[in-house]
């Protein structure tokens, strides 16, 4: 084995380190799971973190920055799951490397950049010979929105830098040279480097085709964005506050490039994963046609670990549906080779082991990992049985009473083996084809496969149809708030003020803060009347203003010399990036310029702070209890409750939580102290501080809230990046109380819990709660429960009584039904509808009839009112979820069954109540849904018996 010139980790780190010599600030990779985006499935390009930094929302304290980031491309604008595994460099997850200009350079050194990184010997080196350049070749659209002329710039550039002018080509249109990351966003026109791979790389067999022929030869492999736009919901093309760049270069791509490979699979970044593939699915050998099959696994298993060391769950819904289908797929991948058994919690060990150098995280990732992947894909072994059963019956029902179809021989029962044998023209519901496909994941070929076995008809156009419905429906919850561009007024404020000096942390009250502005109705204005609401900026204050989950403090504006209010202050936030905006009601006349002291309402505070520190200890001690899998997924600390919502694939049992409880709780009894430090992010991370996505941190200053001390294991009990306002000592708290657990979204719990005075309120609201009811059932609340045991007993008793007596009443019934019996060719029969009796009772009074008149026909009908649909219930049945239904039931005396078939008789009866049944030929029985039918069954009988006979 020759030692490779350019592993994939030398690559990732010669291009970090080369755009970090030129002044780029290496900047780790973001989690997968967008912070604070609505808008976005999954992070799909290097520059997400950055997105508001390009919209001018955020400044940070560096412009040029350069990352290896975790990208997954699986659902939303950016979509490839489809392709993997069918071409040679598609993939879910990858590594997109890219630098990044926050207004500093622009074209000119992008295009100086790559072509150095990419061309010269000391770098990358690779020929010019087998290099094209692509730039923006204009495009007028026919919305109007926009007429974008070519970027001739950029094309010279190339040429100037060195590349040969007959490579460098303009393409028009929106769709190949102009990058977006969404339907809004930043945008703008780009330039891409495509990499000639030779003929044998075309999937066309080619010899000799010409650039840009897409048939596999030419490779895209670095793409330059010039960031010029934001698009805002209407579509319209706003400019960004400065012309900015980003790039992105697929990581895996170039790896193909430098090891000499056509196919990114065969690079050192996949090759392990593939041996590995190979080994736990029992295939040995790596068989060419399993190629694709070997290529998904390896694949959606990085996306799988990935994304799931980044708290996704699988689920039914948004980010977790994606998951699942990308494990789903996988794990079929594994069905087809012949494989039976649950292999891809192994593949999720063998990624941890590729990859965990470049990824620390995926250190963490606990055995319960590898459960949360093992007890899904027994769940879709579960989920294939169950979907084949219902697909199965759905046939059944669908087919049984279709035109045509010939009910089986006397005495069979209906199988599907019957309708196959008739050869007829059947085609199965394209909806009810894609419900089975959607809620039990049955795959689509699973399905086909099955129905081309019974000769069935797949109706391929309404199954699409289903599915483009069901993607907008998705599609459509995903849309969520759109982020746009801060106020233009605080974008400007942001150029020149000074930054508000938060002293929050020190202080509930400060004077001597300037009021630097006041904007009013979306407006700067120098000055407010008393009684008129604005908001105000000051240089310096004591109000918290809300983030990271902590409501913002409400208070008071006073003058200087705190003997007069001048304002009431109803809350703060930030607009942009390190300046506060306080909405308040002015109660004197305020002024730019003038001095006024902070007060911020103390108690309410007080409350806040200490459900922020009990979210702190709810965090650790699930983390302990659950599994370090639990990820903060959102918190609110308010002054009356905290919430605390975090992702765990199930509810959490009784004693779980108990546990959680008590351990804080043991926190609380002991008094840990708390202690803040401020690093950079880089130390506060390493020291083991946990960081919410959700939130953005500086880089530097970064506040670092620890509780405990070197009596733990760690050498504390938490410890969290927070910017919030914490108690001193755990004692502060007092008690915490936990009141609800529930699912939020799928993979995401919640907990609520009130601390304190709270806590205690609660306490004492429950127990006179308790005592009202105790006293109701003339008890106390030690024995409430015996009581109500009993009470409940003798309801159970009552219902049965009640039962016995409608059955007596029926069967007493029969004497004055046998009276009203009709002659029908000389056959007795006795038909009849009773009212909300069960099928037991009918049953029984059938037999009684049959018995007393000697020769005849029964057949009787009930309707039945609500009751539990059970899970053994037919899918059509299940589908109407019928409060109502009814009961046949027909009984045919011994010396009539050669002539009169009771079973064959209930079918054609049920038909009338939209249902079917069967059964002995002197006994049978059958449901329907259709209530309105009754009568006319009923009234069936008669011509049925004088058909027969
Ligand atoms: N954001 C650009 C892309 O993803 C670089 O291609």
């Amino acid at each position: 084995l020759t030692e490779l010139k350019w592993p994939g980790n030398k690559i990732r780190e010669t291009f970090l380190r080369f755009f970090e010599e030129r002044g780029h600030k290496r900047v780790r990779s973001s989690s997968l799971v967008p912070a604070n985006d609505p808008t976005l499935l999954f992070t799909n390009a290097g520059m997400n973190q950055f997105k508001d930094v390009f919209l001018g929302l955020e400044k940070r304290d560096y412009n040029r920055a350069t990352t290896c980031q975790k990208v997954v491309r699986a659902g939303g604008k950016h979509n490839d799951l489809e392709n993997v595994g069918f071409t040679n460099r598609h993939h879910t997850f990858f590594e997109m490397l890219g630098n990044f200009s926050f207004g500093d350079y622009f074209k000119k050194d992008a295009i100086a950049y790559a072509w150095e990184l990419v061309t010269s010997p000391e770098w990358f080196g690779i020929p010019v010979e087998q290099l094209y350049f692509t730039v923006f070749g204009g495009s007028a659209t026919a919305d109007g929105h926009e007429n974008l002329q070519p970027d001739h710039d950029a094309a010279k550039l190339w040429i100037e830098t060195g590349a040969p002018k007959d490579r460098v080509i303009e393409i028009p249109g929106l769709k190949e040279n102009f990058w977006a990351m969404g339907d809004t966003g930043p945008c703008g026109p780009c330039s891409e480097i495509f990499y000639d791979m030779g003929p044998a790389a075309s999937d066309q067999g080619h010899a000799d085709c010409k650039f840009p022929c897409d048939c596999g030869r030419y490779v895209e492999i670095w793409n330059l964005v010039f960031m010029q736009f934001n698009r805002d919901a209407s579509g319209t093309l706003n400019p960004l506050p400065k012309p900015s760049v980003d790039t992105g270069m697929g990581l895996e791509r170039v790896a193909a490039v430098l090891q000499n490979k056509i196919s990114n699979f065969d690079t050192d970044l996949f090759t392990p994963l593939i041996d590995e593939a190979a080994r736990v699915t029992g295939t040995g050998r790596r068989k060419s046609e399993n190629q694709p099959a070997f290529r998904i696994i390896a694949d959606h298993s990085r996306a799988t670990t990935f994304l799931i060391a980044d708290g996704v769950m699988p689920s039914n819904e948004g980010r977790g549906y994606v998951l699942r289908k990308i494990m789903r797929r996988a794990i079929t991948q594994g069905r087809m080779l012949g494989h039976g058994r649950p292999f891809l919690h192994e593949m999720a060990l063998a990624v941890r082991d590729l990859m965990r150098d470049a990824y620390p995280e995926l250190n963490e990732m606990s055995e319960r990992t590898s459960k949360i992947i093992l007890a899904e894909e027994a769940q879709f072994s579960r989920a294939l049985g169950a979907g084949l059963e219902r697909l199965q019956d759905g046939m059944m029902l669908q087919f049984m009473n279709a035109p045509g179809v010939k009910p089986p021989p006397q005495g069979q029962l209906w199988t599907l083996d019957m309708i196959k044998e008739q050869r007829l023209p059947l085609k199965y519901p394209s909806e009810q084809a894609f419900k089975i496909y959607d809620t039990y994941g049955l795959p689509l070929d699973f399905i086909q496969d099955v129905l081309r076995d019974y000769r069935i008809t797949f109706d391929q156009e309404g199954f699409d149809r289903a599915m483009a419905e069901q993607q907008q429906r998705s599609k459509a919850s995903w849309k969520g708030a759109h982020k746009e561009a801060a106020s233009p007024v605080y974008r400007k404020l942001a150029d020149t003020l000074k930054k508000t000096e938060p002293d929050f942390y020190f202080a509930t009250q400060t004077r001597d803060s300037k009021i630097q502005a006041i904007v009013a109705n979306g407006n700067e204005t120098g000055a407010l009347k008393a009684g008129q609401e604005g908001e105000i900026v000051l240089d310096r204050t004591t109000i918290y203003s809300e983030s990271g989950g902590q409501v913002a403090d409400t208070g008071a504006f006073f003058d200087d010399h705190l003997s007069q209010q001048v304002a009431e202050v109803r809350g703060a936030y930030y607009p942009v990036a390190g300046l506060i905006a306080h909405r308040i009601v002015a109660k004197e006349d305020l002024a730019v310029g003038d001095r006024v002291a902070t007060v911020a309402d103390a108690a309410r505070r007080a409350r806040v702070m200490r459900n922020h520190t009990g979210t702190h200890l709810v965090n650790a001690a699930l983390r302990n209890i659950l599994g370090t899998h639990v990820k903060q997924s959102g918190s609110l600390n308010a002054p009356d409750h905290l919430r605390f919502d975090f992702s765990h694939f199930a509810q959490l049992a009784p004693e779980e939580l108990q546990e959680i409880e008590n351990q804080v709780n043991e926190e609380i009894l002991r008094d840990l102290p708390l202690q803040t430090d401020i690093m950079a992010i880089d130390d506060a991370l390493a020291s083991g501080a946990l960081a919410f996505f959700g939130d953005k941190y500086p880089e530097k200053n970064v506040r670092v809230v620890t509780i405990g001390d070197a009596a733990y294991p760690r050498g504390f009990y938490s410890k969290e990046l927070c910017g919030g306002t914490h108690v001193a000592r755990t004692g502060e708290i007092g008690l915490l109380k936990i009141w609800h657990e529930a699912s939020v979204a799928a993979g995401v719990r919640r907990i609520m819990a009130y601390t304190a005075d709270a806590a205690l309120e609660d306490y004492q609201r429950r127990m006179d709660l308790l005592a009202k009811i105790a006293l109701r059932f003339d008890t106390d609340n030690d024995r409430l429960l015996g009581k109500f045991e009993r009470l409940e007993q003798e309801k159970k008793q009552l219902e049965k009584q009640i039962e016995n007596l409608k059955r007596k009443t029926a069967v007493s019934m029969a004497d004055s039904l046998l009276a009203d019996a009709r002659t029908v060719k000389g056959v007795k029969v006795v038909a009849a509808k009773l009212e909300n009796v069960d099928r037991e009772a009918l049953r029984q009074l059938a037999d009684g009839l049959r018995q007393k008149m000697g020769s005849g026909v029964v057949l009787l009908a009930s309707i039945e009112g609500g009751g539990q649909v059970s899970g053994l219930d037919t899918l059509a049945k299940l589908e109407a979820n019928p409060n109502l239904h009814v009961s046949i039931i027909t009984a045919v005396t011994k010396d009539l069954t050669n002539r009169l078939h009771a079973g064959k008789m209930v079918q054609e009866i049920a038909k009338f109540v939209g249902g079917s049944g069967g059964g002995r030929p002197d006994l049978a029985e059958a449901g329907g849904k259709d209530v309105a039918g009754i009568e006319t069954a009923i009234a069936q009988v008669y011509p049925l018996v004088e058909r027969l006979v």
